[in-house]
């Protein structure tokens, strides 16, 4: 049998727990392999391994870092299509999709590499004469990476290369139904040189590996991205040690189809927003708001069209959506089903497990859109995490975007109208971190600044410029170079 192992001090090893846990594929049951399951002295081993291999890292100037993750840009984009297949395989994502996402992992590489040529701080006048001030970005130190499973490598790299370039070590967390992606990932790092302990896999679960990982006093700052639940108490564990947290937790995203907007345009949006990754996207569409006056034109183009998304295992070129994760998740999606029924949903289409032509042996859900949903229900505010979404009808944009803010997420949201005054109306009112207009609410591109407002997160960036403001501190310098004692703020006034 297969066997994930942990990458540290540059070596594969297992764990003296020597416990391992089965990976599946979701799509058919198949067993790809076991993951070992590590212990907190596995990641102070990871932590020892980072501190030393850190303090030359932090020397190296940033252009020669950049050197080892264009070597990574180009190994991933020579890997694409392997790492593809083994990303449908673990997490089920459509073959599509899944070289997508490592099309991300591709241009993330390539857009830090350039930025070890950037990494820009200021100069600044100083307030006093013959005498220099500036401010640049200096690394923390170890970073400690928590992604999740669906999207186990662009998440990783929206998370591991900023760490890098910037100067930081790293010990990361891969999700557990996903090593295989991960173990490839940090070969790729191998491969491309990066000194040893520089970048250390630690497989396990959250409550042993992620735990000590928040609680090691070496660790400097924990990047996760992932439930809102966990999120939370990393929140409150590492603030209580004053650790940096970067917390990017989910979302409740909403479309708004305003009646001049094209529908045929918005029902693509839609469709692709909520059930591509089989609404596994943290940037899902599980929310339509839609005016009432075009409500019935919506419900049934959107009925007419699902029946192109064949259900099926993502290797196969013609399907469009593949399974859920696991048995647990199909579950609960069914079980947030219910409860939309019981609240007084309509059900327009799917709502039920699919088993169906072998899909039994995977985990197939129906496409399922309700409509005639009140904002206050559970199934319009809580992430569902699967190909649900629910139609919402308002009478003007201002009620839009009084229910598109209402919820406890602000990840993104979307707006579909041909009107351009409310187009820019609705940029600024949206309260979430991303906006579309006239497009659906997922395809963020890892040049800008990834997350959202309130519940989804606290106040950090993945992706974009924004994100070496998680993996850097702020160091003002000044150098005075009049010969003299200069007093700030007294000898100049
Ligand atoms: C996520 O679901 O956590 O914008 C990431 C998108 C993708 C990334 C999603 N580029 O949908």
């Amino acid at each position: 049998m297969k066997k994930y192992l942990n990458f540290i001090n540059g070596e594969w090893s297992a764990s003296s727990s020597n416990k391992f846990v089965t990976v599946t594929n979701p799509a058919n049951g198949e067993v790809l392999g076991e993951v070992v399951q590590s212990t907190a002295e596995d990641v102070d081993r990871a932590v020892q391994a980072a501190k030393t291999a850190q303090k030359s890292w932090r020397l190296v100037p940033a252009p020669e870092r950049a050197e080892f993750l264009y070597k990574v840009a180009h190994l991933l984009k020579e890997r694409k299509e392997e790492l593809a297949q083994i990303l449908t395989r673990e997490m089920g994502k459509v073959i599509d999709e899944a070289r997508g996402e490592v099309q991300e992992a591709i241009d993330m590489a390539y857009y830090m590499a350039g930025e070890g040529r950037r990494l820009f701080g200021d100069t600044v006048p100083s307030e006093l004469r013959n005498k220099f001030a500036m401010s640049v970005r200096v690394p923390i130190g170890i970073a400690g990476l928590i992604t999740p499973w669906n999207f186990p490598i662009a998440i990783a790299s929206w998370k591991s290369l900023p760490a890098l370039v910037s100067g930081n070590a790293v010990v990361w967390k891969p999700a557990t139904e996903t090593p295989g992606v991960a173990q490839e990932f940090v070969r790729i790092y191998e491969e491309a040189g990066l000194p040893k302990g520089l970048v250390n896999l630690v497989n396990g679960s959250g409550s042993v590996v992620g735990n000590a990982m928040v609680d090691h006093p070496d660790i400097d700052l924990i990047s996760f991205t992932g439930s809102n639940e966990v999120g939370k108490q990393i929140n409150e564990k590492a603030g209580g040690l004053l650790k940096r947290t970067s917390l990017e937790m989910g979302g409740k995203n909403a479309v708004t189809v305003l009646e001049d907007a094209d529908i045929d345009l918005a029902v693509d949006g839609i469709l692709w927003g909520a059930f591509g990754t089989s609404g596994q996207r943290c940037t899902a569409t599980s929310r339509v708001i839609v005016h009432e006056s075009v409500k019935e034109k919506l419900e049934s183009k959107l009925v007419e069209r699902i029946s192109e998304l064949k259900l099926g295992d993502g290797l196969d070129e013609s399907v469009k959506v593949g399974p859920v994760i696991n048995r647990s998740s199909l579950e609960r999606i069914d079980e947030y089903v219910k409860i939309g029924i019981n609240e007084g949903a309509k059900l327009l289409v799917g709502g039920h497990i699919v088993t169906e032509n072998g899909l039994d042996r995977g985990n197939f859900y129906a496409a399922t859109i309700f409509t005639d949903v009140k904002p206050n229900m559970r199934i319009a505010k809580e992430e569902i995490f699967g190909p649900v979404t629910s139609i919402i009808s308002v009478k003007s944009l201002e009620e839009a975007v009084e229910v598109n803010n209402s919820v406890e997420f602000g990840l993104s949201s979307a707006i579909y109208t041909a009107d351009v005054n409310r187009a820019f109306q609705a940029m600024r009112d949206l309260d979430t971190g991303i906006v579309y207009v006239n497009a659906g609410t997922t395809g963020a591109e890892i040049h800008l600044p990834f997350g959202g407002t309130k519940g989804t997160g606290n106040g950090h960036r993945d992706s974009g410029v924004a994100s070496l403001d998680v993996y850097t501190e702020w160091k003002s310098i000044y150098v005075d170079y009049s010969g003299k004692l200069q007093r700030a703020q007294i000898d100049n006034y």
